[in-house]
């Protein structure tokens, strides 16, 4: 047969363009984009008619955690490459870039790495990355960058809050320097953890414990002072950095003034900012736990439109799920374990941080109509596959280069807007926080490397656990071999 799957009459939407293409596959691979309905005779083995729907790069998922260990607080982590990675197809994601957790016992980041591809191997559903997050940057650790880059790692996280995680400015300047060095771009969790550790003593000395208090733990002015000082740290070393989960507009404005002078300031967002307020966290009982995330949900209608407005100006870069999935009823002898005698709603410093996403993400952002689609491609695909070296394999259409990993949605209008319920999604996690969240669009077909793996009208999910592969990535399409730094130029 002339090629193995042919993707008729959809609207083939890049970064770039939309246009009515044909799309033919071959090998795993794209191999042509041809003029609508010209490839309707041709030998497939496959044929998918997609007359008027939008056909798209697999989404990329830049920012998911499966496989964790709890670090911090209390709670179960609810997926794993599996579970979480077949989450991701069933809403049209085909790649993520999972985390490798060093332990801050281990001098080394290498076995942090081991053991995150040893979890991974013969568990995923879609292709995956690793970033390296880094919590004890020994000397041995950044010696180990150039390992890390061998072995297809390019990226690493860092945070400025939590006890156990967080670098002193000294230490995040000894990364950004061995980032410089080597090619890897560097992502900064900024909040001020020393400003968290001290707003949650001055609330809980008030015996304020309930869920609603993890928004008043963490003002805006957490993040706002973090990022400046993240940007400034980044200004001395003269290197690239990639500011996570940016959910304040105070934040985003001292991103967008930095990116203005021309720093090399890059930002990524999430659904949670673009969808959820901190009334989530005001829920009865419990409930508020299933909106606790940090940065938190901001307080209204306001910030999340400053923040869409900040995906449209392009002050954001990405924009990924932070899938950071929690066990919520975690009962054990029916008692959950950040509820006790003396906090009945639960103590929001023991609530674990983070809400799941990674199925969501696609449907929820595309549903709001809110981007222009070639930008929904742009942020959801293509940037975050050049940010993490994964493009033009990831991210893009290119026959002949890109492999063939595809959402293909239904045509615009002929689904019935339906609402989210967690019942139909595909991860482990007992709730969304979009319950009833009402979608317009969902992926009617996922194509990973040629093969249909979410096929929502017949069979739901169809690929293999397993069939997902480890994919090395190169250095940032941002970032650019540099002279050795300069301590006497200042
Ligand atoms: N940071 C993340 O990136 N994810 C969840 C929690 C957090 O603090
Ligand atoms: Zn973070
Ligand atoms: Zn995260
Ligand atoms: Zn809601």
């Amino acid at each position: 047969s002339a090629f193995d799957c042919v993707v008729l009459d959809g609207m083939v939407v890049t970064a770039a363009d939309v246009g009515r293409y044909d799309i033919a596959i071959k090998d795993g691979k794209i191999a042509l984009l041809a003029p609508a309905r010209s490839l309707a005779k041709v030998q497939a083995i496959r044929v998918i008619e997609a007359q008027g729907a939008y056909v798209m790069p697999g989404g990329v998922d830049a920012h998911v955690h499966l496989s964790e260990p709890q670090l911090f607080g209390k709670g179960r982590p609810a997926d794993d490459f599996s579970t979480g990675s077949r989450s991701a197809i069933a809403g049209g994601t085909t790649t993520i870039i999972a985390f490798a957790p060093q332990d801050r016992s281990d001098p080394s980041i290498l076995n942090a790495l081991d053991e995150a591809q040893r979890k991974a191997q013969g568990a995923a559903y879609c292709d995956y990355a690793l970033h390296l997050l880094i919590s004890n940057p020994t000397q041995q650790a950044l010696g180990e960058f150039a390992v890390l880059r061998e072995r297809g790692v390019s990226s690493i996280k860092i945070y400025m809050t939590y006890e156990v995680l967080q670098l002193r400015d000294n230490q995040i300047l000894d990364v950004l320097l061995q980032a410089r060095k080597d090619l890897v771009t560097t992502m900064i969790h900024a909040e001020n953890g020393d400003m968290l550790t001290w707003m949650t003593e001055q609330l809980e000395r008030r015996r304020l414990f309930a869920p609603r208090y993890h928004a008043t733990s963490r003002p805006q002015i957490l993040e706002s002072e973090a990022t400046n000082r993240a940007i400034a740290l980044s200004q001395l070393v003269e290197t690239p950095i990639l500011i996570v989960h940016v959910s304040s507009p105070l934040a985003a404005n001292n991103i967008r003034t930095a990116q203005t002078s021309g720093l090399p300031v890059y930002a990524e967002t999430c659904p949670q900012y673009l969808f959820l307020t901190r009334k989530g966290l005001d829920q009865p009982g419990f409930e508020g736990a299933k909106c606790v995330c940090s940065p938190p949900p901001r307080d209204g209608e306001a910030d999340l439109e400053s923040i869409w407005a900040g995906i449209e100006n392009g002050t954001f870069t990405i924009l990924s799920s932070d899938h950071c999935p929690f066990v919520y009823d975690d009962s054990v002898d029916g008692k959950k374990s950040a509820i006790s005698a003396d906090a009945p709603l639960g103590r929001f410093r023991y609530i674990p941080n983070g809400c799941p996403g990674v199925e969501t993400r696609l449907p929820l952002v595309l549903s709001a109509n809110r981007l222009s689609v070639e930008k929904f491609v742009e942020v959801t695909s293509t940037n975050p596959a050049k940010l993490y070296g994964l493009y033009p394999q990831k991210g893009a259409l290119i026959p002949g280069v890109s492999d063939a990993d595809l959402t293909i949605w239904y045509p615009p209008s002929s689904l019935e807007p339906f609402p989210v319920t967690n019942a139909a999604l595909h991860h482990n996690v007992d709730y969304t926080p979009y319950e009833g969240h009402i979608v317009s669009q969902w992926p009617r077909y996922t194509l990973l490397r040629g093969e249909v793996v979410w096929d929502r009208d017949n069979g739901g999910v169809v690929g293999q656990k397993g069939y997902g592969q480890f994919v090395k990535r190169g250095p940032s399409a941002w970032c650019r071999e540099q002279p050795e730094w300069d301590v006497e130029k200042f």
